[in-house]
Order: C-alpha cells, then sequence, then structure tokens
C-alpha cells in the first residue's frame, strides 16, 4: 500500500524500487511516479497470494493427509468396505487384555443364520445422520466423562485408527457447542508409554474450582496390567484442548493388594469431601461380587485407598465405567458432582463387563465413610433398574455448568457380524444425550430425555390427533420418508376393556413373552417404525398392559427386533421391561428414529430402549410409519406429533483446512480483483 508521504507533491519519498522510468513519466512528476510502484506492488501482492493460494489448493491434499494421519477421520488410510473382500473371522478382541469380548463375531449369534448378502448401498444407509460418530473404524464409549470447557463441549472416546475392530485404543477427540452438531479434531492421547502401551482407556475429567482440568485415565501397560495416570492439558487456555500432557510420575495409581491385575480400571470424576479432598471411586471386583474402591487425593498425585468400598453387589462381576454422581429431589436442574444435602439423592451406575449392560440405583451417600447404601436392596445395582433395555453400555455423565443439567452419554453397539462392520467400514456409535432428573412423581426411578438441542433438528412437523386403532389394526401415518425421524405419541386405552379383562397371574416379560405379535387383551399397541409398505420389515415400539389377579395393572414398554431385518446374521431379540404409570397419566412414548438406530423413551423416559437395526427394504423412500393395535379386546385412541429429522453436520477435522482454504481463496480474489480494478483505472 501506498503510504501517505507519497502522494505529498512538495517532498517526493525516495521509492525504495527504483522504478525504470521512461520520459513521460518523467514529465508527469509525482503522481506518475508514485502510481507505477503502487499498481506494481498491488500487483505483485496479488500475484504473490494468488501463487500462495495455488500452492494451498495444490497441496492441500498433501497437507490434509500429514494432518489426517493422526486424525480419527483420515481418508488417508481408508480401507473402505465391498463385501468382495474376505470377511476375517471374528476373533473374541478385547478377553486378553481384561476386557470383555469387545466384537460381534458369530460367536453372539452361533446357529441363528447363515451370513447375509449385504449389499454396499445397504450397508452405506446404516450409517446414521444426527448420532455422532466417527467417520470410520471402530469406536467405544465416551471415554473421560465428556465435559464443557471454556463454551465446548467435548467428547474424547476410544477409538481404533486402524479398522474397525476393537483393538489400539487411543482417544478420539471432537467438540461441539450444542451436543448436535461436532467438528471432529485430531487424536487427542495415543499409547506411547509403556504404562499405556497397551491402550489408551477410559477416564474421567474434573475440573477444580480454579478452573484448572485434570484427568485420570487407565491405561493398560506393557504388560496388560491396569494402572491409573494423571494427565492434563498442555494448553489451559486452549478451549479445544487440542494437546495432552503426561504426568511423568504416571502412573499414579497401581492395583492394590487382592485385586486382580486385569480389574482395576475407568476412574470417576473426582467429588469434593467435608474434609477439603477430592475422592474418586474405580471399577473392579473380587471373585463374582462387583466393587467400586474408593480414593482420597489433594493433588491427583499421590492417593490414599479408603477401608472398604463405596459399594458392592455380589454376582455382578467386574464393575466397568462406574458412575457417581448426586441427583435432586426437589429441584428440576442438574446437581454439580460434588453437591450434596438434605434435598439429594446419590446415584451409583455400573456397567457390567458379565452382559455388557448398565444398571443404576438410587441410595443415600455417606461421605464421612465412603459409603453408598440403596433405596431398596432388591433393585441394587446390577440386579435392579437399567438406564436401557437396549444397546447401550458404557455411559457416563456430566454436569453441565452452563445449563445447570446432568447430562448421560452411552455407547451404542453393534449387533450384526464383524465381516458386516469391516465390510462397511465402521463400528459403533453414541446415543444421543440425556438429561437425567430424578423422578419426583415416582421416587423410584431416573427420567432421561433426549437433551433439548435436538429439537433443532425438527422439520415438518405433522399431527395425527385422536386417532382411533381398533384390535388388530396398522393404520399408516403419511409423515413422508421416516429415516429420519423424531415422534411423539400419546395412548388412551379403552377404559371398559380394561375393566371387564380378567387378572391373570401370567406375567408379561418383554424378552420372553413373544413381542409384537403375541396378541393379549390389552395390548401390544404402539408405533412401527422402520416399517416397508407391507410390513415385511418393521420394528414395533409398544406398551403391554397386563392385569393381574389382584386387579392391578402392570405396563411393559417393548420394542421387537424380531421383524427388524431380512438379514439372517444380526441380532433381533425383543427388548424393554415395565414401565411405572400412575394414575391419571397417559401412556406416551418418543421415539427418535435414524436409519439404524432406534431411540425410544417411555412415559417421559422412566424406561428407555435403544434397539439397533439393520433393515434391507425398509430403507430410504421405503421406510415408513404405522400405529398398531394389537390387543384382542381393546380400542386405543392415538395422538401423534412427528417430525422428519435433519441432519446434524458433522465436520471432518480436514473440514477446517477446507473452510480456511475457502476464506483464503475469498481473500485473495477480493484482493487481486481490487488491484486489478486500481491498476484499471487509476
Ligand atoms: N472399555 C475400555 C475400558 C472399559 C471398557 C477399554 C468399556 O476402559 O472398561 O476399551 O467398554
Amino acid at each position: 500500500m501506498a503510504s501517505p508521504g507519497w502522494h505529498e507533491p512538495s517532498n517526493p519519498a525516495p521509492s525504495p524500487y527504483a522504478p525504470l522510468l521512461g520520459d513521460d513519466d518523467q514529465r508527469t512528476g509525482v503522481k506518475a511516479k508514485c502510481r507505477r510502484p503502487t499498481k506494481f506492488i498491488l500487483l505483485l501482492v496479488a500475484g504473490l497470494l494468488a501463487v500462495g493460494l495455488l500452492v494451498a489448493l495444490v497441496d492441500r491434499d498433501g497437507y490434509a493427509k500429514k494432518l489426517s494421519s493422526s486424525m480419527p477421520n483420515d481418508e488417508a488410510t481408508s480401507t473402505s468396505s465391498g463385501l468382495e473382500s474376505t470377511p476375517r473371522p471374528a476373533v473374541a478382541r478385547g478377553v486378553a487384555e481384561g476386557v470383555s469380548a469387545k466384537s460381534n463375531g458369530p460367536f453372539l449369534f452361533a446357529g441363528e443364520g447363515t451370513p447375509f448378502s449385504w449389499t454396499n448401498q445397504m450397508l452405506a444407509w446404516q450409517r446414521t445422520a444426527f448420532h455422532f460418530q466417527p467417520r470410520k473404524n471402530w469406536m467405544n464409549g465416551n471415554k473421560f466423562s465428556p465435559l464443557l470447557y471454556k463454551g465446548w463441549y467435548h467428547l474424547f472416546y476410544q477409538y481404533n485408527p486402524d479398522g474397525a475392530v476393537w483393538g489400539n485404543i487411543v482417544w478420539g477427540h471432537a467438540v461441539s457447542t450444542d451436543l448436535i452438531h461436532w467438528r471432529h479434531l485430531p487424536i487427542a492421547m495415543v499409547a506411547d508409554q509403556w504404562y499405556d502401551q497397551n491402550g489408551v482407556w477410559t477416564g474421567s475429567a474434573t475440573i477444580l474450582p480454579d478452573g484448572q482440568l485434570v484427568m485420570l485415565y487407565t491405561g493398560s501397560t506393557n504388560a496388560t496390567v491396569q494402572v491409573q495416570n494423571l494427565a492434563y492439558p498442555a494448553d489451559p487456555s486452549d478451549p479445544l484442548l487440542i494437546e495432552w500432557v503426561k504426568y511423568p510420575g504416571n502412573p499414579v495409581l497401581v492395583p492394590p493388594p487382592g485385586i486382580h491385575f486385569k480389574d482395576f480400571r475407568d476412574p470417576t470424576t473426582a467429588w469434593y469431601t467435608s474434609e477439603g479432598k477430592w475422592r474418586i471411586t474405580i471399577g473392579s471386583k473380587v471373585n463374582k461380587t462387583g466393587i467400586s474402591l474408593v480414593y482420597d487425593t489433594v493433588d491427583f498425585k499421590s492417593y490414599e485407598l479408603l477401608d472398604g468400598v463405596l459399594h458392592g453387589v455380589p454376582g455382578t462381576g467386574m464393575w466397568e465405567c462406574v458412575d457417581f454422581y448426586p441427583v435432586s429431589r426437589t429441584d428440576e436442574n442438574g446437581l454439580d458432582t460434588s453437591d450434596d444435602g438434605s434435598g439429594v439423592k446419590h446415584v451409583v451406575k455400573a456397567s457390567l463387563d458379565d452382559d455388557r449392560n448398565d444398571y443404576y440405583a438410587l441410595g443415600t451417600y455417606d461421605g464421612v465413610r465412603g459409603k453408598w447404601i440403596p433405596d431398596d436392596p432388591t433393585l441394587d445395582v446390577g440386579i435392579g433398574l437399567r438406564y436401557d433395555y437396549g444397546n447401550f453400555y458404557a455411559s457416563k455423565t456430566f454436569y453441565d455448568q452452563e445449563k445447570r443439567r446432568r447430562v448421560l452419554w452411552g455407547w451404542i453397539t453393534e449387533t450384526d457380524s464383524e465381516a458386516a462392520d469391516i465390510a462397511k467400514g465402521w463400528a459403533s456409535l453414541q446415543a444421543i444425550p440425556r438429561t437425567v432428573l430424578y423422578d419426583k412423581k415416582t421416587g423410584t426411578n431416573l427420567l432421561q430425555w433426549p437433551v433439548e438441542e435436538v429439537e433443532k433438528l425438527r422439520l415438518n412437523g405433522k399431527s395425527f390427533d385422536g386417532v382411533e386403532v381398533k384390535p388388530g389394526s396398522v393404520i399408516p401415518l403419511d409423515v413422508g420418508s421416516a429415516a429420519q425421524l423424531d415422534v411423539v405419541a400419546e395412548f388412551e386405552i379403552d377404559k371398559e376393556a380394561k375393566e371387564m379383562v380378567n387378572g391373570t397371574d401370567a406375567e408379561y416379560v418383554c424378552s420372553t413373552s413373544g413381542g409384537a405379535a403375541e396378541r393379549g387383551a390389552l395390548g401390544p399397541f404402539g408405533l412401527l417404525v422402520l416399517a416397508d409398505n407391507d410390513q415385511s420389515e418393521q420394528t414395533p415400539v409398544y406398551f403391554y398392559i397386563a392385569k393381574g389377579t389382584d386387579g392391578n395393572f402392570k405396563t411393559s414398554f417393548c420394542s421387537d427386533l424380531s421383524r427388524s431385518s431380512k438379514a439372517t446374521d444380526v441380532r433381533k431379540g425383543v427388548y424393554g421391561s415395565t414401565v411405572p404409570v400412575l394414575e391419571g397419566e397417559k401412556l406416551s412414548m418418543r421415539v427418535l428414529v435414524d436409519h439404524s438406530i432406534v431411540e425410544s423413551f417411555g412415559q417421559g423416559g422412566r424406561t428407555c430402549i435403544t434397539s439397533r437395526v439393520y433393515p434391507t427394504n425398509s430403507v430410504h423412500e421405503n421406510a415408513r410409519l404405522f400405529l398398531f393395535n394389537n390387543a384382542t379386546d381393546a380400542k386405543v385412541k392415538a395422538s401423534i406429533r412427528a417430525w422428519q429429522m435433519n441432519s446434524a453436520n458433522i465436520y471432518p477435522s480436514n473440514d477446517s483446512m477446507n473452510k480456511f482454504n475457502f476464506v483464503v481463496l475469498k481473500s485473495c480474489s477480493a484482493i487481486f480483483i481490487v488491484a486489478i480494478l486500481y491498476g484499471f483505472f487509476f
């Protein structure tokens, strides 16, 4: 740019460029002298920028490749799929390292069928649109409890950068400002030390009162010993938390005497004790008793093991991903992990390695003794309530200090064959984050509900009010393509039929009572999702009411996968459980459908079911939504609101490079045009 001095007629500034002026230019004086260098400089700058731009664009792929060699969405190492490739035989991955089998090999459904001829198109359709998943490869649960740091939600997850099966576990990393749209970031932590050489496993973050972030995680050592390690952000002012430093004194905890070296993992977020210390709990087992060890620390570097355990339940086996947090008995908001007091209950949750389900119980915490006692010993951890009765495992909660809510986030496993996972190039994903509240009405359970942000994806809402569904009928609901849906449905069952029906002592159990095809007097009725026109494929989500001999009603909330796919090599059970329905309440359900995922919430989230389904025909425009009533005696009145769901933006991390190049392109073009115009007019 010309400096102001260049336009000063009486005192022309010497030009550093020693322009070669012709006679004409000499005659026209200062102005001409100044114009040439300006034009020259502008054109030079524009030219340089253009060359820079070209280099950036030409080298973009090279740069992106370099960058992505450490990224969870690495295109460069894409091994994509096609069933032409020879399927690798499934092996029970994880067991040697001291965790349960992490793959769905034929051993999960031996004898259930022969391999199905999946086409690439079918496999591609299974990818979800508004659930979080890496662009390829294996992921398992959110490790290092997700957290909100300087305005960004962070998800760190177990990730295999080398394939669609468990192994080589590092921490994938993604950030979001709304828990729905995500941006992948470079891998946060790799297995590069003797104390985590066999994997950087589950961990949890604690935000200290001064804003410092500390993180404890399980490392599987070079000798597959499970130890706890400390890490912290290299640059605490970086809201994206890109770089992590491992504490040089790691490991900070090794398995204590009496604990097997492969049974010591997944430290929780720390909470503050009345003695001014930080307390954590770590899952383990002794023989078949699942336990949660308790440690106090003041600096996260040295620890004191408390006598006894926070809690233990015989017969439940190894407790993974233990979670411990308070819920308010009076307020509608979530609580920070250290909150306590008379209006508070405490939740203990354990992921049982033996059956791979997440169980929780409500109880009372004794902070002085570091012990927790369940409200109802018959509904203790691992033998009572589950967060979810479908595929939902290794979940964790975190406290969202901005929205004052506790958010629960689970991992949805695959239930197809490992060969199909390898062919499609990815395996498993995250459930939609859920807010968790104590259910003040029942006092016996939690309420889980999709975070409110998911509603931003709703499109084309349709209502169907007071639809009468006669016994034995199916009614189509015209919502257009139903592969991505949010449906809220309320049902009123014919009161007279309820009164008239005879009570029986036969117990209704979702998983063993015949599914949606088995007719009873008062059910099943509900929705058929991911169903094709003739319902040859369908996933019913339904209520079933059973009347006991005492005249009391018991309602079950179930999801039947037995006709969810024509494929022969996927798991197709019936999931669900009973759901509390209080006097005067209508029956209600909410169902989120996202290609191969159906997440269902009964009675405001008292009972939840996540189903992993693999339709072959009810895909794309063939996916439809129906109401059904398979009861023999009772008609049902249903009111439905249904929305198609937009897709979430889940940007690859090298997309940020593309965005950067786009900005460079725009800026360079603008400068170039200005320079040309300037040169033309002056
Ligand atoms: N997976 C991790 C463990 C955790 C388990 C290893 C949960 O830290 O216990 O990948 O699936």
